[in-house]
């Protein structure tokens, strides 16, 4: 699934995605010049790709995810209080 990077600012192009439990992969394209990450937490999951930018694309792998709210963001510093962040739903 794919909760690309805003082309400006510090904002995901959605705040909020839903997926089937099982395994998942999530793609951040990222426009910006500033770099960003694609990060997930929430049900002991705690995963973090690596930070891309100009057009690069962070990623993470799940293996087995399972049913229930999770939060996906930005890990650099300060991005996620400044609300890069929103909630992914797994049934
Ligand atoms: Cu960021």
């Amino acid at each position: 699934m794919e909760i690309d990077v805003a082309d400006s600012g510090l904002a995901f192009t959605k705040t909020s995605a839903t997926a089937s439990a099982g395994p998942v992969a999530i793609r951040s394209k990222n426009p910006q010049s500033t770099g960003h990450d694609i990060a997930l937490k929430g049900n002991g999951v705690d995963e973090k790709g690596d930070i891309v930018s100009d057009g690069g694309v962070s990623t993470i792998t799940i293996a087995d995810l399972r049913p229930g709210t999770y939060t996906f963001y930005c890990s650099v510093p300060g991005h996620e209080q400044a609300g890069m962040k929103g909630t992914l739903t797994v049934s």
